[in-house]
């Protein structure tokens, strides 16, 4: 584990980051150890952020009766009855969930960026596709779908034709991908910078959404902040677990 600057630690404290775990009914072996994760690791953490992209994709809160969704919020329902503060950020893919999702699931909602004090430590939250400024026809699509006067229009239309709708806007977001370069869809550093900047150089900052997990030192003004980049639960589930000593990446299959 790294070192990281602690101000009166609870030692046996932990909090747990997760993202990009794209849950949904066709692929329940990740469900599954989800499920598990939620009801084992999770259980022994302190707080667990979940910073966006728990669903493959979510059209709107009428949608938590459905069967699966209503298994996912019951595992986060057993979670915070068990005293774990439960967080969560919007993801590119999950921006529509609002209070009745989180109120059924025992959870908090999060604004995307989020600071916090993580054991005396700054850690700056994020989901991180604003952060790939490179992307422009994705900035753009981003722009129009989180403009609330649109989502209040798309929200109005029958649970079944929104899904259809973004089943459409998935396909189309494979086939552009395909023909983006792997840069153009990373981070781009002056973004990284100018946020770091603003939020007055956090110790550390911890996103998902690349699908690149990895750990990158960034030196903003004379200072080094870490970027820690979260894995996604495509092929294995993987977590950041943090204590008063520091942090490390958990893969699932390796416990
Ligand atoms: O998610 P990921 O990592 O695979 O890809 C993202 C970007 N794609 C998306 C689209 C989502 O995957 C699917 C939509 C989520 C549902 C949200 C619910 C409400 C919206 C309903 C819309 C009808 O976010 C992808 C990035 C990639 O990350 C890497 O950063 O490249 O971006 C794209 O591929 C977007 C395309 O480049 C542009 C798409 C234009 C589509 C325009 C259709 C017309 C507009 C309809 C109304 C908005
Ligand atoms: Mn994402």
């Amino acid at each position: 584990m790294a070192n990281h600057k602690v101000n009166s630690p609870n030692l046996s404290e932990t909090t747990i980051f997760i993202s990009d775990l794209h849950l949904c009914a066709s692929r329940p072996q990740i469900t599954e150890a989800f499920l598990t994760f939620l009801n084992t690791q999770a259980k022994s953490a302190h707080a667990l952020y979940i910073l966006g992209d728990l669903f493959e994709y979510w059209a709107g809160d009428d949608d938590i009766e459905d069967a699966f969704n209503k298994q996912i919020i019951q595992g986060f329902k057993t979670l915070a009855a068990s005293g774990v503060s439960i967080y969560l950020m919007h993801g590119n893919r999950d921006f529509l969930i609002t209070d009745d999702f989180c109120k059924a699931a025992g959870i908090h909602l999060i604004s995307d960026p989020t600071l916090i004090n993580l054991y005396g430590s700054t850690a700056l939250l994020s989901h991180g596709d604003e952060l790939c400024t490179d992307d422009v026809a994705y900035q753009q699509f981003r722009l129009q779908v989180r403009n609330k006067q649109w989502q209040s229009e798309f929200l109005n239309q029958p649970l079944q034709a929104r899904k259809n709708q973004i089943e459409a806007i998935r396909l189309r977001s494979e086939q552009e991908k395909s023909s983006k370069s792997a840069q153009i869809m990373d981070v781009n550093q002056d973004a990284v910078v100018s946020l770091l900047k603003a939020h007055h150089y956090p110790d550390l900052l911890i996103h998902g959404h690349t699908h690149r997990p990895n750990q990158h030192q960034v030196s903003v003004d004379g200072k080094s902040i870490t970027r820690w980049v979260l894995g996604d639960w495509y092929e294995q589930g993987s977590y950041l677990v943090c204590d008063a000593f520091g942090y490390k990446n958990v893969n699932l299959n390796s416990n």
